[in-house]
């Protein structure tokens, strides 16, 4: 069951209020009448880019998508290409029922500009296989910049026949941003959905009615605490988050080396033949290169100041390093995926062995290479 509209916030789904003040959903009387009602949270969202996010217990996230696989619907399911891994939902199926997904890799302006498309439609489908997630189809996307879109529309259309269409996935993959663009290329209603650079914007489920009665369903991002977007301070999240294509930075290391991404992660070359590291990051996180047996005493001295992000005061907030000893075997091409933070493409032939430092629960996984 969807819930009525009436009462509800156009920017996020959340039940409106005019008595409490501070507390979600509050509206301020004199705005019932206006249109759209949006709640003052999204009103301070929207104008003021301010950040106030929530972030929905798991629990009551499966609650409100426990319902998807009782109806009949086309399930979009969104994943942001800069944190595959870390954005994906596991036990996806559970839910979705026997609904068909359709798998949409958005953010795909941030990859730099000379990457293949069909090499990520292909990485994207083994990467999906080994998942085993089901899908009736893949597309690359950049709901911000317009890319891909006309395939999104011609396949949400193809595939949801004259069902509902909900869009789910992880928090801050762009579902919001990607509905907006769909309602203003699809008809002449405004896009109202509220959208931000922190996760947890949406709070509620919210319908957005379709030309043939039917409805295209925005839902709050499911938490992923392993995710460094998840647990750094809002201020650095701007600075880990690539607003623009990635430059990779490409080093030349020798074993016993080590890189520090300010002080958010480190990755020790520990044993092998001299070879390249590409990592993909946000410019806006320095990397600073040391020596292996240097890195412990480095990282004492400069944390939170040379080393940064965060500053010293929030690092104490960050859960401490833990390390996760990585082997990358002979000729394989693979990436270290730290999950939010990006990856260091290992560029081996003759093998590594790696050790990657990050905060205790922060995803760290080799995978098959991306780019
Ligand atoms: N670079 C890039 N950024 C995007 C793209 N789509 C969305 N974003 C940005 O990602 C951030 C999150 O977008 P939202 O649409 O609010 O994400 P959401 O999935 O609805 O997030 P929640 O409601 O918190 O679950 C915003 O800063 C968007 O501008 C994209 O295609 N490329
Ligand atoms: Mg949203």
């Amino acid at each position: 069951m969807i819930t009525e509209t009436v009462n509800r916030c156009a920017g996020c789904g959340v039940l409106l209020q005019t008595e409490e003040k501070g507390k979600l959903g509050y509206i301020p009387a004199e705005a019932m009448d206006k249109e759209p009602l949006i709640c003052q949270r999204c009103y301070r969202i929207k104008h003021y880019n301010e950040s106030s996010s929530i972030t929905l217990q798991q629990d009551d996230f499966l609650k409100l998508l426990g319902h998807v696989g009782q109806t009949k619907a086309l399930v979009v399911k969104i994943v942001d290409i800069f944190d595959f891994e870390g954005s994906m939902i596991s036990g996806l199926a559970r839910f979705v029922g026997s609904n068909p997904v359709l798998l949409v890799v958005n953010k795909i302006d941030l990859l730099p500009k000379v990457t293949n498309a069909n090499k990520i439609i292909n990485w994207v489908q083994r990467r999906a296989k080994e998942e085993n997630l089901k899908v009736v189809d893949i597309i690359l996307c950049s709901a911000k910049k317009n890319i891909g879109f006309d395939r999104v529309i011609t396949a949400v259309q193809e595939y949801r026949g004259n069902m509902d269409v909900y869009v789910v996935g992880a928090t801050n993959v762009g579902k919001s941003t990607l509905i907006n663009r769909l309602i203003s290329d699809y008809s002449d209603l405004d896009s109202e959905l509220t959208t931000s650079q922190y996760p947890g914007t949406t709070l509620d489920l919210v319908k957005i009615p379709l030309d043939d009665g039917k409805f295209i369903v925005d839902t709050p991002g499911i938490v992923h605490r392993h995710r460094l977007t998840e647990v750094v301070k809002k201020r650095d999240l701007a600075r880990i988050m690539p607003d623009k294509p990635l430059k990779p930075m490409v080093f030349q290391l020798n074993e016993a080396q080590t890189l520090f991404f300010g002080a958010l992660a480190r990755f020790d070359f520990i044993k092998g033949e001299h070879q390249s590291f590409t990592c993909y990051t946000s410019n806006a996180v320095q990397i600073h290169r040391t020596k292996l047996e240097r890195a412990d005493a480095l990282y004492e001295e400069h944390k939170g100041v040379m080393l940064a992000p965060p500053n010293l005061a929030d690092l104490e907030e960050l859960p401490k390093f833990v390390k996760h000893p990585l082997h990358i075997p002979k000729g394989k091409q693979m990436d270290v995926l730290i999950s939010g933070l990006g990856w260091i493409r290992v560029n081996s032939i003759a093998g590594a062995e790696l050790a990657v430092h990050a905060p205790k629960g922060i995803k760290v996984i080799a995978r098959e290479a991306l780019i």
